[in-house]
């Protein structure tokens, strides 16, 4: 009975023991949408204000209604014309963005409004969403493919014209919104998967000496 016994405890150790090294080579995914209406401003003075949402963080932000991808009480970022926003996780983590819904808002005089995005450490790795490509006053959905990144630029552009003497009254701006997101979280670091290994091995041949002095 104590022979059987010990051999079921032999194989749960050895369980738990598959376990935590599978939880140390499987780690999570967590997806996040961003839809810019229920997280916080922050305001952290000098005319800059943060926006925090789902471990996420952009600044500096330009929160604003309507247009945004939804009616009613819909908040949505904002980018006037060359402003720049700056996407980062608080936990520093990396992590990917993978669709983004964005509107050309104005800008109808010399059709220049535009959205780029781009990872700020490596700004060829980017997309320009511009009205010729994209109808403005209207919105879109795109697929992106921002993957494994650690900080993401938001820049608007488009010309600053004058129209006679005086700057084109149509500034125009560009607003986005609902970003998906994802990163991955639950690594166990490889001294931690070791020391598990150890005592694990460690618990076994206690067992195994338990077996034999019975
Ligand atoms: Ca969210
Ligand atoms: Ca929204």
């Amino acid at each position: 009975m104590m022979k059987f016994e010990g051999k079921i405890a032999g194989w749960a150790l050895a369980a738990v023991l598959a376990t935590g090294l599978l939880g140390a080579a499987n780690a999570a995914t967590v997806n996040s949408v961003i839809d810019f209406t229920s997280g916080t401003i922050e305001n952290v003075g000098g005319g800059v204000k943060n926006y925090h949402e789902d471990g996420y963080l952009f600044s500096d932000a330009r929160i604003v209604g309507g247009p945004c991808e939804f009616t009613g009480a819909d908040k949505c970022a904002a980018l006037n014309k060359h402003e720049v926003t700056v996407l980062t996780r608080e936990d520093g983590l990396a992590f990917d963005l993978t669709s983004i819904w964005f509107y050309l808002n104005g800008k109808a005089e010399d059709m220049s409004n535009a959205l780029a995005i781009y990872d700020t450490n490596n700004t060829s790795n980017r997309i320009d969403l511009t009205q010729a490509g994209y109808t403005h006053n209207v919105g879109h959905t795109v697929a992106l493919n921002f993957l494994n990144v650690f900080s993401i630029t938001f820049a608007s552009g488009g010309d600053i014209l004058n129209c006679g003497k005086k700057q084109c009254n149509d500034q125009g701006n560009a607003r986005f919104d609902t970003a998906e997101l994802s990163h991955t979280t639950g690594e166990v670091p490889l001294p931690a998967g070791g020391l598990l290994l150890v005592s694990g091995l460690g618990a076994l041949a206690a067992v195994r000496r338990k077996r034999k002095s019975t």
